[in-house]
Order: structure tokens, then sequence, then C-alpha cells
């Protein structure tokens, strides 16, 4: 198959993930907005979203050994929704907020906060199973929604690019470093959500400030 026919297949077959994500982040950043409007102190800092690259794809693919005819139900994050959040008590908020909603089915619940993975990455994830309404009819597609706190996903961040800089082989120092940073990370959550009260009051001064 020539190249031009492979990419054409591929933005055929991503359509409904990226219309997925397209109307996740309106219904995710939809929820931060009702916040703002009641005036009300949002579990939600901001929210992201997008499509994996195809490469990405296939190189997850290849790696779990995933056959091209399962990828829809074996890698679920072709779409993904990120949701950020300031402290960790907003986190189960949200989770429960979600859980609440009628417009897709949680199909799968992973807690990295409870019980981080080896890397010291932390995160809360949902799979979830979305209705896309396409010109065929209505297509289910697999979703995953990371819930983090700011602290969380700046260690994230840094640490993937550092994954990427060393494609997975990690000298020793960076990777103690990362778990000592991860570490902090976890302090700093901890320590926020000791004087979030106080936070909270203040950022309640600021908005009727601007009001
Ligand atoms: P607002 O009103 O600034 O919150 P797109 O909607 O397609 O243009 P997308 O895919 O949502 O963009 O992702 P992007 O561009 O990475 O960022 C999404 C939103 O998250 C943007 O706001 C960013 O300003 C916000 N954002 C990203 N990183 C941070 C961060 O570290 N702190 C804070 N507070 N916000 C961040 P919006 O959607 O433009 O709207
Ligand atoms: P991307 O788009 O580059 O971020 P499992 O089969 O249960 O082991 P699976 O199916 O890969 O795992 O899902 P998992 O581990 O629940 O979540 C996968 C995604 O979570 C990753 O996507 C990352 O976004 C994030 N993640 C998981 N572990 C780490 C980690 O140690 N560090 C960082 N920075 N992120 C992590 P991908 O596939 O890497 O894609």
């Amino acid at each position: 198959m020539k190249v031009r026919e492979k990419l054409l297949k591929w933005d055929i077959f991503l359509a409904p993930y990226s219309q997925a994500v397209d109307e996740l982040k309106i219904k995710l950043k939809g929820m931060r907005k009702q916040f703002d409007y009641e005036s009300r102190h949002s579990p939600i800092e901001f929210v992201t979203g997008r499509v994996k690259p195809i490469t990405s794809i296939i190189d997850k693919a290849k790696t779990r050994e995933i056959l091209s005819s399962n990828i829809e139900e074996e890698v679920q994050d072709i779409a993904g929704l990120r949701v950020v959040c300031p402290f960790v008590d907003d986190i189960y908020e949200v989770v429960d907020m979600i859980r609440d909603r009628q417009d897709f089915e949680i199909v799968e619940e992973k807690d990295y906060i409870e019980k981080n993975k080896e890397s010291g990455y932390r995160s809360y994830h949902l799979v979830i199973k979305y209705p896309v309404e396409t010109i065929h009819g209505e297509k289910l597609i697999l979703a995953e929604i990371q819930i983090r706190t700011l602290a969380m996903n700046f260690w994230a961040i840094n640490e993937h690019s550092l994954n990427y800089k060393y494609s997975e082989q990690m000298p020793e120092d960076v990777r103690n470093r990362l778990k000592n940073a991860a570490e902090a990370a976890f302090r700093l959550d901890e320590e926020m959500s000791k004087i979030r009260q106080e936070i909270r009051e203040a950022q309640q001064v600021f908005r009727r400030k601007q009001d």
C-alpha cells in the first residue's frame, strides 16, 4: 500500500477519536466553568486533550505485541484527556463527578496515587467507553482520562521528556534524581493540602476584588 493510502486509512481510523477528544474537552472544561459561574472553588485547574500520534500507536502496539486488528480494544489511550487539579482531594472529587455522568461509561479505574508506579509516577486513570456520532451511526470508542495535581503533572511531563531523550535507557543517577523529585512532589502536595483552606480564602478575596 502506498504511503498516501496508508495515511488516509489512519485519518479515517482516527477521525472518531479526534471528535471524542474535542467533545470531551468541551464537557470537562464545562465542569470547570460551572464552578466559576457559581463562584465556587473549582477542583479543576485546566484540561488538555490529544489524539495519540500514529507513530506512538504503532510503537505501543509493537512493544505490547498487539495485532493491528486489536488496536481499538487494546490501545486504550488513543484518545487522551488530562484533568489537572490544584489539590489531591480535588482529584477524588473530579472522579466522583465523572462517575455520576450519564454520557459515557467507565470501564476501568487505576489509582496510581494510592500506589504509585515504580518510576514514581502518580495519577488517577479512568478508561471510558464513549459514544461518538458518526455519519455511519454511533461508534463506541475507548478514551483515557488522566487526573492529577499540578505537582504530579510537573513531575510527569519532565519524566516523560527524559524518557524520550534516553529512549527508555535512563542513566541510574537521572533515575534516582527523578525518584527524589517524585518524593518532593508528593511532599509538596501534602503541604499544600495542609494550607488548602488558607489558599482558597485568598483566591476568594482575589476573585471578589476582580469582580
Ligand atoms: P484557558 O481559558 O486559558 O483555560 P486547544 O483548546 O486545542 O487550543 P488544548 O488541546 O486544550 O488546546 O491544549 P493546550 O493548548 O495544551 O492547553 C489547554 C489549556 O490548558 C489551555 O487553556 C492552557 O492555557 C492550559 N494550560 C496548559 N498548561 C497549563 C498550566 O501549567 N497551568 C495552567 N493554569 N493552565 C495550563 P485554554 O484551553 O486555552 O483556555
Ligand atoms: P503518552 O501519550 O506518550 O503519554 P498497563 O498495561 O496497565 O501497564 P497502560 O495500558 O500503558 O499500562 O496504561 P497506564 O500505565 O495506566 O497509562 C499509560 C499512560 O499513563 C502513559 O501513556 C503515560 O501518559 C502515563 N504514564 C504511565 N506511567 C508513566 C510514567 O512512569 N511516567 C510518565 N511520565 N507517564 C506515565 P504512554 O503510552 O506513555 O503515552
